[in-house]
């Protein structure tokens, strides 16, 4: 009976690994779905029974059941370099020239340059073992649990070759990426910008099962090192990658001479935005693996490959109206409402309109049709309006001298180029406020983003923030569409966020000109909300960070009667309103640092903390303002860049010196 059952579980196993391989990876199904789901169902029911059974590769263990807890650091054995950009066509005949100049005859591969986000993959004895990002090229973070669930990431090989790692481009297709944000947009979720954001947003998750429902693909496109098989070529390379079951980057093509590949990158740029997937460049590769070799790579990029980068699409649209919305800090902001079109990658129908003065410089009217494009931003940007086709039937457009959320006339900001409700009382900004003071990165209050914020709003439930915390399940669970069970998640979402201490409380309450980082700083200073609304000017702007500008918007902010009121309902609530302050070091102040390679003993975390313990700030990336580069093995670019602007460096055991040496004059 066991034996049945080994012998079926294996035949399982491998029809459906050899069923997912033609849907994900050739795109060429088999079998219907129904059938593959039949047959998982099948080898799950087994599985159960028999749990010693259960392999890692077995394709229903896509989806590990536990929550991550962070990522861990991977070194790449082979550095995961990335290419140098070229904008022109003489930039691509240059490059030939270089590699001629070495005395090379070159065969190039042209491949598409897929928008996504560069992953490692390695295989030990045929099986997957760890997937990491690319990170700074050197050390990237381990993100296996997340990578397993991509159904077109062979977990097992056709061949079990000792070792392999490969890279390749995970992606979101175009059309996955729209019904992503589609679905979010209906939630009321933040949209992600393009497809790239979204397929990193997707596997930063900690949680693998919603990586899982992203719809994420793969292109593999190098094998990084490999044991038990030699190539000598790129274009060998893909072919053997296709032979042991990974998705490669299609529509490759080898030339021997660089017009050929121009021609071909040309080719690319007419079709790229029909594909079912976003480039936004075509790469040229030298082929041969021993000419490469021969090539090498500058301090940044290799010199045996280019990318060719496309300029972004624009396209002619109408404009069909222009909506206005009120933000948090009543400012009025003015969106063109488009007939749809597709652009790089996703329908448009929106574009941002700045300002009343942009509307009016380009002197944009309703019914004009208009050049949009997606610069990197989710809504698009109108670059000019096509006047030669006017009919005379256009409208300008008027901007609203009264604000359409509550109807009070609006203010002139000529400073900000901004008009401004000025209504304290406007439900549009009451909205936004509610909206901002529960979102992630504030209090984080689980469903209450905007449309519920509107609701609560509407019903007349919230008038203020402080209300939040006096609403009863009963008041909730009263409102459309809310049930009692939604109503005691929200109960216990606003329990939760009492304890999130000052920092997020105060960047919850959107002070103007006080983001995150202000808001940390002041909390960490001062530590209590008590303490902070007692600072003075000279005592505000003595903390690193905190401008004038932000001094005087946050005592204008403590000064008024409402924020009095508002705090001490909060404090009744129990909402906590103090933060521990940092460490009592201060020898750092206004010291940056730039942390680069291995520490022999500090892991980064441990070293940044410690030079934030002395006020001292840490920075990703060496500038003239860099006051010292902490220097571990391996150290790369960045200490390059620091010994050409001949920053001091300090190892290890000086960066203690400092820390050390100024932590006893404190005490003396
Ligand atoms: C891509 C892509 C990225 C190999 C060594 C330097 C860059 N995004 O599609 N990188 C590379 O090549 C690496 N090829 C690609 N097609």
């Amino acid at each position: 009976m066991a034996n049945d059952s080994i012998r079926r579980i294996e035949a399982l196993r491998n029809l459906l690994n050899r069923y997912a391989h033609r849907y994900y990876v050739l795109d060429d199904p088999e079998v219907s779905d129904y059938r593959y789901d039949e047959l998982m169902q099948e080898l799950k029911a087994l599985e159960a029974a028999h749990p010693e059974l259960i392999t890692p590769d077995s394709p229903t263990q896509r989806i590990g059941g536990k929550l991550l807890e962070g990522f861990s650091q991977v070194e790449h054995r082979v550095a995961m370099e990335s290419l140098q950009d070229v904008f022109s066509e003489a930039e691509l005949f240059e490059f030939d020239n270089r590699v001629r100049e070495a005395g090379i005859s070159p065969v190039y591969v042209v491949e598409y340059k897929i928008d996504g986000l560069s992953v490692s993959l390695e295989y030990e004895n045929g099986l997957f073992v760890r997937g990491s990002t690319r990170g700074d090229g050197r050390v990237g973070e381990d993100i296996t649990a997340n990578l397993r669930t991509i159904r077109a990431i062979p977990l097992r090989l056709n061949r079990a070759l000792p070792y392999l790692e490969v890279r390749g481009e995970v992606y979101l297709p175009s059309e996955a990426f729209e019904r992503l944000n589609r679905q979010r947009e209906a939630e009321g979720l933040q949209l992600f910008a393009n497809p790239r954001n979204a397929a990193a947003g997707s596997l930063r998750q900690l949680d693998p099962s919603v990586t899982a429902q992203r719809e994420l693909s793969i292109f593999v496109f190098n094998i990084q090192a490999m044991e038990g098989e030699r190539v000598f070529g790129h274009f060998e390379s893909l072919e053997l990658l296709k032979t042991l079951g990974f998705r490669v980057i299609p529509d490759y093509r080898r030339y021997d001479s660089i017009r050929q590949c121009v021609d071909r990158v040309n080719e690319i740029g007419e079709k790229r935005n029909s594909l079912p997937f976003e480039t936004d460049g075509a790469v040229i590769k030298l082929d041969s693996l021993e000419q490469r070799a021969q090539l090498g790579s500058t301090a940044k990029f290799p010199r045996w490959a280019v990318a060719f980068k496309y300029p972004p699409e624009m396209k002619e649209t109408k404009l069909l109206d222009v909506s206005i919305a009120v933000g948090r800090t009543g400012v009025l902001t003015p969106t063109a409402i488009l007939e749809p079109v597709r652009l790089s990658g996703s329908t448009v129908r929106a574009a941002t309109l700045h300002n009343r003065d942009f509307i009016l410089h380009k002197d944009i009217r309703i019914g004009d049709t208009v050049l949009v494009r997606k610069a990197g931003e989710i809504i698009p940007e109108i670059v000019e309006v096509n006047k030669a086709k006017r009919d005379g039937s256009e409208r300008p457009y008027r901007f609203p001298e009264r604000c359409p959320s509550c109807g009070e006339p609006v203010l002139d900001d000529a400073e900000e180029a901004a008009v401004r409700c000025t209504n304290p009382s406007c439900p549009a900004q009451l909205i936004r406020s509610v909206a901002h003071f529960c979102s992630r990165a504030a209090m984080d209050i689980e469903g209450m983003g905007e449309q519920s914020a509107e609701q609560f709003v509407a019903s007349g439930l919230i008038h203020s923030i402080a209300d939040l915390y006096e609403l009863s399940v009963e008041q909730i669970s009263a409102l459309d569409r809310k049930g009692e069970k939604s109503a005691f998640k929200l109960m216990e979402s606003i329990e939760k966020s009492k304890r999130r201490g000052l920092a997020r409380l105060l960047f919850g309450f959107g002070v103007r000109h006080i983001g995150e980082r202000g808001a940390a700083a002041l909390a960490e200073t001062f530590g209590s909300m008590e303490r902070l609304s007692r600072a003075t000017y000279e005592e505000l702007t003595a903390v690193p960070n905190i401008g004038a500008e932000m001094a005087e918007s946050l005592l204008s902010f403590f000064s008024h009667r409402e924020t009095k009121d508002q705090l001490a309902r909060l404090a009744a609530a129990g909402v906590d309103m103090t933060q521990e302050t940092k460490s009592e070091g201060t020898s750092l102040l206004g010291k940056t640092f730039v942390l680069t390679g291995t520490l022999p003993n500090l892991t980064r975390d441990q070293a940044k903390r410690l030079i934030e313990g002395e006020g001292g700030t840490v920075s990703s990336s060496v500038s003239r303002k860099t006051s010292y580069v902490v220097v571990g093995e391996n150290g790369g670019s960045k200490l390059t860049r620091a010994q050409e602007l001949q920053i001091p460096l300090l190892d290890e055991a000086e960066l203690m010196n400092l820390l050390g040496g100024s932590q006893d004059e404190n005490h003396t």
